[in-house]
């Protein structure tokens, strides 16, 4: 099977302050690979990666990694408009960087309504007490509470140790397809969160007709 074939194609953005492993997790799960020192991103990266979301529906994830520095904003901020989903990352050995969250939020929302991001909200650097490299200030409980009030799902991950990490971007990618699935996402004109290959089909559709009467063509990247 050609593994650069898709159904559909989702741009995920990854939002969060400096340091707080951003690159690191795309690395991890793109790359399976993890590193004590990583340059600090400079304006925004690209990575893809392949998943499947259910039997024969591949998505291809384009993945825009931003810099988290305030000096670069001005040029992540292009990116929001065009995403369909995020994450929202923090570090859990890091309060302020939990306490920015909600800036960030609001930031995006600002930024693309009347539309809206599907967001996945990650305490990140789970390994930190263990690995005696920071120790955790930022408790699950009050993570879950913000993650609610926010209406978006919490997940802990740990780039340094790869758990969670798969989780967390597969959480985001099924959330972002089950809302095409749904009707809550929609496929826009000049407008490039989501691209289908079968373009004329609504994805909404997809949800109503049987197994046998989904989509076969399939488009290369
Ligand atoms: N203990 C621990 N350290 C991590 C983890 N993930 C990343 N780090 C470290 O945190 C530092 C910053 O990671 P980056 O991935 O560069 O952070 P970023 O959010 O991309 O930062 P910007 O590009 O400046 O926005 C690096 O030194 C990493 O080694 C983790 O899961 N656990
Ligand atoms: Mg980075």
């Amino acid at each position: 099977m050609d593994l650069t074939l898709w159904q559909y194609q989702f741009r995920i953005i990854m939002l969060g302050d400096s340091t707080v492993g951003k690159s690191s997790m795309l690395k991890r799960y793109t790359e399976d690979v993890f590193m004590e020192c990583l340059n600090q991103t400079v304006g925004v990266d690209f990575y893809v990666h392949f998943l499947e979301v259910e039997p024969n529906v591949r998505v291809k994830l384009q993945f825009w990694d931003t810099a988290g520095q305030e000096r670069f904003r001005s040029v992540t901020r292009s990116y929001y408009r065009n995403s369909v989903g995020g994450l929202l990352v923090f570090d859990l050995s890091n309060r302020s960087t939990f306490e920015h969250i909600p800036e960030w939020h609001q930031e995006v929302r600002e930024h693309v309504q009347p539309h809206a991001v599907l967001f996945v909200l990650v305490g990140h650097k789970s390994d930190c007490d263990a690995s005696g490299g920071g120790e955790r200030v930022v408790s699950r409980d009050e993570a879950e509470k913000l993650a609610g009030r926010l209406g978006m799902p919490y997940v802990e991950a740990s780039s340094k140790t790869g758990d969670n990490i798969a989780t967390a971007f597969e959480l985001a990618t099924r959330r972002i397809y089950q809302g095409l699935l749904s009707g809550e996402v929609e496929i826009r004109d000049g407008w490039d969160g989501v691209k289908s290959s079968a373009p004329r089909q609504q994805p909404s559709q997809l949800a109503r007709t049987a197994e046998s009467e989904r989509p076969e063509k399939k488009c290369a990247c």
